[in-house]
């Protein structure tokens, strides 16, 4: 029988190529996102490619009644989650403190950190029921070291960082493993959205090295995800190889 994968962020950038890789590994695979057209596609082209079962569900991980009720009404075929992806996230500005948007601020906090934390709650009692269960968190270098105008999108993946230990802790007596991944910097939409649609500032971040791409980030999940049950990656940090850590770039 088919495993099933639940991947948060799966419009676009590592959600959607962790959904390509899931399905081409024959999961059957719950997508989430709140862009339900973009949903609809990869839908569409993933049960064509692959023969296996998509369920888009279009929700906003903000948003905790809808991603509860998302949760607890899914048909009983699709209750059986062997995988939780928490990927959705985003970064917003990046300004100093005392320039910074509020409403970044909590945008970031609310997504990354709250949301995250609402579709685990909604799964974990999935999960042990059936006393099985992986959940990888999607953290960042970002979270492991802070950066100039980073402030509170790294505190946010301090936070992921925190939280998928304290999950590891708490989780280990029902047999869930829990491993987090930070990655450096890649090139997805994350920038784009970051920079609020400016391009420059975005293709900038990216220039004089190869970055990581979305399917480098999918290939270690599924890696993740395949090893035996008695074997768990806890933490796994990968940059491109030019970037040392979070500050350090070799840029040509
Ligand atoms: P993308 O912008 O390409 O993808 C982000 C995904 O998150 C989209 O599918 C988006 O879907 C979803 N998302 C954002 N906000 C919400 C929300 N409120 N509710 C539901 N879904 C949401 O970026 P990446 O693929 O790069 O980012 C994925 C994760 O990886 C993020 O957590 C990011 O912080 C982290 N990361 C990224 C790195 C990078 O350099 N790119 C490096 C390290 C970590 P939609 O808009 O349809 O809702
Ligand atoms: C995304 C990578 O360096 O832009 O988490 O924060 S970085």
């Amino acid at each position: 029988m088919n495993k099933t994968v639940l991947i948060t962020g799966a419009t676009s950038g590592f959600g959607k190529a962790m959904a390509e890789k899931f399905a081409g590994a024959k999961y059957n695979c719950i997508i989430t996102g709140r862009r339900a057209d973009k949903l609809a596609e990869i839908a569409n082209k993933l049960t064509t490619e692959y023969g296996v079962d998509i369920l888009p569900l279009v929700f906003d991980v903000q948003d905790k009644s809808t991603v509860f009720n998302a949760i607890e009404t899914l048909p009983e075929a699709w209750k059986t989650i062997d995988v939780l992806i928490n990927n959705a996230g985003l970064a917003l500005g990046k300004d100093s403190f005392e320039d910074a948007s509020l409403d970044d601020w909590e945008t970031m906090i609310d997504t990354n950190i709250k949301g995250l934390l609402y579709v685990s709650k909604a799964v974990v009692p999935l999960m042990i029921a059936r006393q099985s269960g992986h959940i990888i968190n999607l953290g960042s270098t970002a979270g492991k070291d802070v950066y100039k105008e980073g402030n509170v999108y790294c505190a946010t993946k301090f936070a992921v960082d925190a939280i998928s230990k304290s999950m590891r802790i708490d989780l280990l007596p029902n047999k869930i493993k829990v491993t987090a991944i930070h990655p450096g910097a890649a090139d997805t939409e994350f920038s784009n959205v970051r920079f609020k649609g400016d391009g420059s500032k975005a293709v900038a971040v990216y220039a004089g090295y190869s970055p990581l791409q979305a399917i480098d980030v999918a290939d270690i999940a599924l890696y993740c995800a395949s090893l035996p049950p008695h074997v768990c990656i806890n933490d796994l940090v990968v940059t491109p190889t030019a970037q040392a850590n979070a500050t350090v770039f070799h840029k040509e």
